[in-house]
């Protein structure tokens, strides 16, 4: 049985022409016609046809969609419209046969919903639609990784079991932990805040989790957050910073991931910049300016980012936020303490990150955990390290799953995650 392929179908070219190739792959379609068989091939890279002439072998009459086969044979150019090469099969081997009737339509012809499809995401995964999202997803990992290594941040790992809350107390999930109770990470923000010291700009891609019992196209229990956290740094510095990152993300796959665009039906625009940057109380004239009953310090409810977005459509920062309404890292503007240094990239409606400024001092930092009812005893491990020479620094964390969302035009976190996990969605 010959498994170990000679080529990716897309390996072939001219310079293949005459010669033996292995291939290895599903079979996409299957045509008999007389004493010939056409087999559409289907590997990671492209479709190849491959033709066969009278039974190779005893059990090609059982072949059918979607098993996995294998092919020796012999490159040379065809006529049909869909290929580039074709092969004369010379040996075929089923690896696998497909049991019918499968559970999704993998050419997409059948549409299932999406719950359907996430059921059984792995055959999902042979639509080309969908493996155009997780290739594109990949690009877009490797290019935001490019562009920080460049600027200089160190990537970093930080614990998911953590002993205690990073972003308050609200959202956990617990866990049993050897007889004590631990919790999944919401964020790394302290970890990350506190890598600074030695490394000064670090970032980090990982999943994070949030209990959050919310049923919208936006929220995961489990989602990946890019993050970064940079010493020596103000807020609009790491604005600077996620600006140039969208960016560079928009260029780099609209550029290197044609196939991928040409899979999903979708054209990848390079956003206009730089992003506008408008205030949280301008957007509150702005609301109270078409009848919206909301006053500074209120938060933006989904209702009033849907009216903001429409007034800036795209990518735009919504900076200076009350004090109130941020977390107990977040640090004030001199000129006027009820502001913080803090920012929320959002595209349209949709939040895409937030980030800050951060307070250094750790006195300042007790009193904010205090206000906000948290105890800072619960904080003494990472409160120690601002007595070891902590430097100012600000950073920010962006879900990468929603900005996958505003590259592909859709607006279902799901889509672009393999397995989401949500209130309703614990398997596969
Ligand atoms: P925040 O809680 O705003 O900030 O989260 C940052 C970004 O992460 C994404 N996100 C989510 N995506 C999918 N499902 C969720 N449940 C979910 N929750 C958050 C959003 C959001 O903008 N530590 C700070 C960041 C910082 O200041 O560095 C934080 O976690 O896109």
């Amino acid at each position: 049985m010959a498994f170990v392929k000679t080529h990716d179908i897309s390996e072939l070219d001219s310079g293949t022409i005459g010669k033996e190739v292995v291939l290895g792959g599903w079979v996409e379609d299957l045509r008999k016609l007389g004493k010939m068989t056409f087999i559409t091939l289907r590997d990671v890279s492209g479709i190849s046809q491959i033709i066969v002439k009278g039974d190779l072998n005893d059990n090609l009459g059982e072949l059918n969609r979607q098993s996995v086969i294998s092919v020796r044979g012999i490159v040379q150019e065809t006529k049909a419209r869909d290929f580039d090469f074709e092969i004369k099969a010379e040996e075929i081997d089923v690896l696998a046969k497909a049991i019918h009737p499968l559970p999704v339509d993998p050419i997409g012809r059948l549409e299932s919903n999406i719950d359907t499809r996430l059921n059984h995401r792995a055959l999902d995964m042979r639509n080309q639609k969908t493996a155009s999202i997780f290739k594109l997803r990949h690009h877009v990992l490797a290019s935001l990784r490019k562009t920080l290594s460049e600027k200089k941040f160190i990537e970093i790992t930080t614990p998911k079991i953590i002993g205690s809350a990073s972003e308050g107390g609200a959202n956990l999930f617990s866990l049993e932990y050897f007889g004590r109770t631990a919790y999944l990470a919401q964020s790394p923000q302290l970890y990350k805040e506190q890598m600074t010291i030695g490394l000064e700009r670090v970032f980090e891609i990982s999943s994070f989790y949030r209990a959050e019992n919310s049923h919208t196209g936006r929220h995961l229990s489990e989602f990946t957050s890019v993050d970064i956290e940079a010493a020596f740094m103000d807020y609009s510095d790491v604005m600077d910073v996620l600006e140039s990152l969208v960016i560079e993300v928009y260029k780099y796959t609209s550029e290197n991931c044609k196939k991928e665009q040409e899979g999903m039906g979708h054209t990848i625009e390079i956003p206009s910049f730089p992003f506008e940057r408008v205030t949280y109380s301008q957007v509150i004239e702005e609301l109270k300016s078409v009848g919206e009953k909301v006053e500074f310090g209120d938060d933006l409810l989904d209702s009033h980012l849907r009216i903001v977005g429409k007034n800036h459509p795209g990518f735009y920062f919504l900076t200076d936020w009350p004090m109130k309404l941020k977390p107990f890292y977040i640090r004030e503007k001199d000129e006027n303490p009820e502001l913080s240094r803090s920012f929320d990239l959002q595209y349209g409606y949709l939040e895409l990150s937030s980030g800050g400024t951060r307070l250094h001092d750790p006195e300042m930092i007790k009193s904010r955990l205090k206000e906000q009812g948290l105890d800072p005893a619960q904080f003494a491990d990472h409160l120690q390290t601002f007595d070891w020479g902590m430097p100012p620094h600000s950073g920010w964390g962006m879900g990468l799953d929603r900005l996958m969302t505003t590259l592909i035009g859709i607006d279902n976190v799901r889509e672009v995650v393999l397995y989401p996990r949500d209130p309703d969605r614990l398997t596969p």
